[in-house]
This record gives C-alpha cells, structure tokens and sequence, in this order.
C-alpha cells in the first residue's frame, strides 16, 4: 500500500514543483490560493478540475513514468511527477 504525499497549491505555484514518488503512491494536490488553479496532466492521466480555495484532488499513480502537469486557468504554473517503479 503507497502513501500520500502532499503537494501545495500556493502564490500560484506548485510546490514542490517536481516530487519524486513510488508506483502505489497518492498525490494529494491542496489550492492555498484564493484564485482557482486545477492539476491537469499534459496527458490527460488525470485532471483536478477546478479547485477552489482549500479543496483537493487526490491521484494514486499505478504506472512508472514522468508525469508533466500545468494549471489549465493559468498554463505558466507547470508541476512534474516522477513516479519509480
Ligand atoms: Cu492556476
């Protein structure tokens, strides 16, 4: 079973900006600003949706890979997940 590792949504950054995780392991992504940011995976692997100020979005990573992410509100805020077998 992964664990959860948190990732802050803050002065319109991601931080961290790159987190390093094992396959099984959750991300749980939290928007501290009062702007609305989402997590949206240059793939389409996943996708937050629009979260408000305090809400989450929560992903469990099943596949090894580099996982590149951006704010679709504001596609200058870019995040990466690197997940490890
Ligand atoms: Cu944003």
């Amino acid at each position: 079973m992964g664990t959860t590792v948190e990732v802050m949504i803050e002065d319109f950054k991601f931080a961290p900006k790159e987190i390093r995780i094992s396959v099984g392991d959750t991300i749980k992504w939290t928007n501290l600003d009062s702007a609305p940011h989402t997590a949206t995976d240059n793939n389409n692997n996943f996708d937050s949706g629009t979260l408000a100020k305090g809400e989450s979005f929560s992903m469990t990573f099943e596949e090894a890979g580099t996982y590149d992410y951006i704010c679709t509100i504001h596609p200058y805020m870019k995040g990466t997940v690197i997940v490890e077998a």
